[in-house]
C-alpha cells in the first residue's frame, strides 16, 4: 500500500532545511543549541555525515567495533541521532563510549567535543550519488509526487539551501577546513567508496583511530555482516522500527514498498540518472567549488 504524505511546511533554519524529526519540528533552533551545548564524555564518538553518504552502514560498523562483537544493534542507528532523540538527557544513562551519530555541519557539533578532542568520524560519498540517494529518499517517502523528476532535483534543490542539510560542497568544504586544522588527530576522514572498495583495509583503519584492537577474523567477520544485502535483511528482522514513530510524525512520511534506506548501496548509480548535459554542467560547477579542496572524491 502507497500513499502520499500530506505536505507540510519544510523545517528551514540556519540555512539548511531540516529533515523532519520531532524535535527539529518543534523548535530546531532549540535543538541546534541542545546539540552544540552537550555535555560529553572523552571517549564519545561522533559520527558526522551529510545525509545519504553511508551513515548507517558505517555507524553500525562503529558499533561493531566498540562491543567486539559482530551481533547487530537492536536500536536503530537514529536512537543515537543527536537531532532526533526525544529527549537529549536519555543518553547521560548509557554506557560508554557512546556512538552518537549527526547530520549536523561542523559549526553545530558540542562545543565540549570539540575541546575534548573527541573522535569525529567524518564519512564523505561522492555527491553525483549522493544526489540520486536522496532523490530515492524524497520520492518514496513522498516529500515529490512521483512526476518529479531528477532532473528538476538536481538543478533547483540539490546543493542548494532547499536540500537536507543545505549545500554538499558547504557540508564537507566546512569539515575539510576543520581537519586541517585538527593537531589532535581527532577528525577522521572515510570516503564511502574506499569503504565498498577495500572494506576490510578501510574497517581496520576505523579501529585503529578509535584505538580498538581487532583481530583480522573479527574485522573480516563484521565486514560481512555490515556488507549492504545482509544490513538490508537485518533492518527488517532485528532492528526495532516501532523507533521510528517516536520520533518522526506519521503523517510526515509517505508508506511506500520501495525501501527507502536500503536501496542499492553501489558506486556510479549516478551513471543511470545523468544525462550528458547534466553530468557536464555538474562537472562544471563541481571544479569550481572544490578547486583548492584536497578531498580526494571518486565518481567510480
Ligand atoms: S540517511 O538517511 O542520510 O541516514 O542515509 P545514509 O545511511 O547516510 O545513506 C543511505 C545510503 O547508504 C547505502 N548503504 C550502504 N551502502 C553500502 N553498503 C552498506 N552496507 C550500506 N548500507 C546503506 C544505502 O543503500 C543508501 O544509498 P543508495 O544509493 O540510496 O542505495
Amino acid at each position: 500500500m502507497e500513499d502520499t504524505a500530506p505536505k507540510r511546511a519544510p523545517i528551514i533554519f540556519d540555512g539548511m532545511t531540516l529533515p523532519p524529526f520531532k524535535p527539529l519540528r518543534e523548535d530546531a533552533e532549540k535543538r541546534f543549541r541542545e546539540i552544540r551545548n552537550l555535555e560529553c564524555r572523552a571517549d564519545d564518538v561522533i559520527l558526522a555525515t551529510y545525509p545519504k553518504s553511508g551513515t548507517h552502514w558505517i555507524w553500525e560498523v562503529v558499533c561493531m567495533l566498540i562491543k567486539g562483537s559482530t551481533e547487530y544493534m537492536k536500536e536503530v542507528k537514529e536512537f543515537l541521532f543527536l537531532e532526533a532523540i526525544p529527549d537529549l538527557g536519555a543518553i547521560e544513562s548509557l554506557r560508554s563510549p557512546r556512538p552518537l551519530n549527526t547530520h549536523l555541519p561542523y559549526r553545530w557539533m558540542p562545543k565540549q567535543h570539540i575541546e575534548n578532542g573527541g573522535k569525529i568520524i567524518h564519512v564523505i560519498r561522492n555527491p553525483k550519488d549522493v544526489a540520486v540517494s536522496m532523490y530515492y529518499h524524497y520520492l518514496t517517502s513522498g516529500v515529490f509526487n512521483k512526476d518529479f523528476t531528477f532532473e528538476k532535483f538536481l538543478t533547483n534543490i540539490f546543493c542548494g539551501p532547499a536540500c537536507a542539510m543545505g549545500s554538499w560542497y558547504d557540508y564537507v568544504r566546512e569539515y575539510e577546513r576543520a581537519a586541517e586544522q585538527d593537531q589532535r588527530g581527532a577528525l577522521f576522514t572515510v570516503y564511502y567508496e574506499n569503504m565498498k572498495k577495500r572494506p576490510q583495509e578501510e574497517t581496520k583503519r576505523l579501529a585503529k583511530f578509535l584505538n580498538i584492537e581487532a583481530s583480522d577474523k573479527l574485522i573480516a567477520d563484521i565486514v560481512e555482516k555490515c556488507s549492504f544485502e545482509n544490513m538490508k535483511v537485518a533492518d527488517k528482522t532485528i532492528k526495532d522500527q516501532s523507533y521510528m514513530d517516536k520520533i518522526i510524525d506519521v503523517g510526515e512520511v509517505a508508506r511506500s514498498s520501495q525501501p527507502v534506506m536500503y536501496r542499492k548501496g553501489v558506486i556510479g548509480d549516478w551513471k543511470n540518472h545523468f544525462t550528458v548535459a547534466l553530468n557536464e554542467q555538474f562537472d562544471k560547477d563541481f571544479q569550481e567549488k572544490m578547486n583548492n579542496s584536497n578531498l580526494h572524491i571518486q565518481f567510480e
